[in-house]
This record gives structure tokens, sequence and C-alpha cells, in this order.
């Protein structure tokens, strides 16, 4: 993969790994979802989007954020509630807004709002899209059907990613799932994509033509990525056994990528982990955020 891509892996790591040291020196307040070892994705996906297209986020967004802006600095000073934070503090890890970006901690919540969106962008002649991230387990609320049902119906140009690191919170997807999620994309008559690829140009060769027809027919596209989280679900509560926390790890890019390209994966680790280390200090120093300004 190119530096720029690898640069921006790395900064996502570093970035989570910083903030549940944070947490663990009791930094931060509330809670967080690092998305370690799903960094990959909105990666994969960042060229694939454009100005135009909404982005719909979820409980585990860092790594989505930081593929839409690349602003470290803005969003450990939202989580850290420190001046300068994306929206002044008030929406912290999980409920953050920026232009056509919007992240909610409420599960299957998203995926209406979406659609809406999607279908404005049609209304309006554009050819942009709306991108919802949703994990697994989401895809069993109630919500996620309503809004599946309405965006086949109007043909709104909706793609819903579903992270499917197999596991929500504590339960094993093959305990809360039923068939499967191509079989309900299928049930709607929704287009339906399934990869475990970790690699970034296959993921953007494969998705590109199938984002193509979302924004020109109004298609609705459901894409399940085949992935791990090898982090906690949220700080220190991973209930899986040693082996199945093995069994994630195995599969970490991080690791395949670090073994395969040693010389470059070491200076971008440096330069990714020196830039979160210098956000850490700066953004630690700034005054405390003030919520009465408006963001
Ligand atoms: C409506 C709602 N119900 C429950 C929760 C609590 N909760 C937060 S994350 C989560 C599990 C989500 O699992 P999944 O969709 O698979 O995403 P993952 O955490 O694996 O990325 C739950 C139940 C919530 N935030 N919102």
């Amino acid at each position: 993969m190119d530096d720029s891509d690898l640069h921006l892996l790395l900064t996502i790591r570093h970035f989570e790994l910083a903030l549940l040291r944070l947490f663990e020196q009791g930094r931060i307040d509330g809670t967080t979802h690092t998305c370690l070892g799903q960094e990959y994705v909105p990666v994969a996906l960042r060229p694939l989007l454009t100005d135009d297209d909404y982005v719909f986020s979820n409980h585990r967004g860092h790594g989505h954020y930081l593929a839409r802006f690349e602003d470290p600095a803005a969003l450990l000073a939202e989580i850290m509630g420190r001046s300068g934070g994306v929206c002044q503090g008030v929406g912290g890890s999980q409920h953050l807004h920026q232009g056509r970006y919007f992240s909610s901690g409420v599960q299957g919540e998203s995926l209406p709002v979406a659609v809406g969106a999607a279908l404005s962008l049609k209304h309006a002649g554009s050819s942009g899209l709306a991108l919802a991230y949703i994990g697994d387990g989401t895809f069993g609320e109630g919500a996620v059907y309503e809004a599946l049902n309405m965006a086949r119906l109007w043909d709104a140009p909706l793609a819903v990613v579903v992270e499917n690191n197999h596991i929500a919170q504590t339960t094993p997807t093959d305990r809360h799932l039923a068939g499967s999620i191509s079989g309900r994309a299928a049930a709607f008559g929704i287009a339906y994509h399934g990869t475990g690829s970790q690699d970034l140009s296959a993921i953007r060769a494969d998705l590109e033509p199938l984002l193509r027809r979302v924004r020109d027919h109004g298609e609705p596209l459901v894409v399940e990525f085949d992935t791990v989280r090898v982090g906690p679900h949220s700080k220190g509560d991973d209930t899986r056994e040693p082996a199945q926390l093995q069994a994630a790890r195995d599969r970490d890019w991080h690791t395949a990528y670090e073994r395969s390209y040693p010389d470059q994966f070491a200076a971008a680790d440096a330069s990714a982990r020196g830039a979160v280390d210098a956000a850490v200090a700066e953004v630690g120093a700034r005054e405390p955020s003030d919520w009465r300004v408006a963001c």
C-alpha cells in the first residue's frame, strides 16, 4: 500500500491505543470503543467517497472520522473535553457532527436517518450517496429493517457497511444472528457484497463499481466486511477466551503488514506514533472546552 494509506492506518491505531492509556490514567470521562483491528475498513473506503456523500458512523467510529477528516487533534480534543473539539466536547467519543458526517451511539438509529439523507441527495439530482457503518449486532435492530425496506422501495442511494467482527459486546454473532446478513439483504431485494479481504487495493477495486451503481441508479447496497476486533468492546471488558483473542490477533492486518513490509512499516509507525504523541501532549494542555459555544 502507499505511504499515505499506511500512515493513516497507523495514526488510527496509535490514536486508539493512546485513548486506552488516557482512560486508564483517568484523563477522559465517559466511555469509548476503539476500532483496533478494523482500521482498514474506512481507510479502504476513503477514496471511494466524495464531499457530497453523507457518512453515518456508530459507537466505534474514531477510524471512520479519521479516515474522513484526518484531524486527530480535533477528535482527541472532543473526547478529552478540551477546546477545539469537533463538537465543543458535547458529543464526546460517540456523537459527532462535522459537515456531512454524523455519528450516534444509539445502535441502528442512523439507518432511517441515512435513508432520509440518501433521498434528499437523490431529489437534489446529486450523485452523492449516504453510507452508514453498523456492526453485526446492530444488524438485528428493527430500525435497520424499516430502513432497508424504505431504501429499496424508494431507490435511495444508501450503502450500508456492516463491520462483522463476529461479536456484539459479549455475544458471539452465532448466538444472536439467525440466517445471514446476505440473506437478509436478499429478502429486501438489496444488492450484497461480502469480503474478508484486508487488501486496500482489492477492496477498492471490488467496491468502486458497486458504489457507482448506488450513485447512478439509486440502488441500495449492503457490504459486509468479515473483520476482527482485536481490542476490548470498550475498555478492559473483553470476555473472549485467550484462544479466541489470539485467533483475532492472528488476523490483524497490522501483524501481517509489519511482517511483510518491515522497513516501510517501521518508518510509518514511528511517524504516526510521534504525531499522535504530540497531539496528546498539545491537546492535553488545552483549556477545557466550553460547551455553550455552538458547534
Ligand atoms: C439501541 C442500543 N442498544 C444497546 C446499546 C448498547 N451497545 C453499545 S455497542 C453494543 C454492541 C454492538 O455490537 P455490534 O453492532 O456488533 O458492533 P461492535 O461493537 O461489534 O462494533 C451494544 C449492545 C446501544 N448503544 N444502543
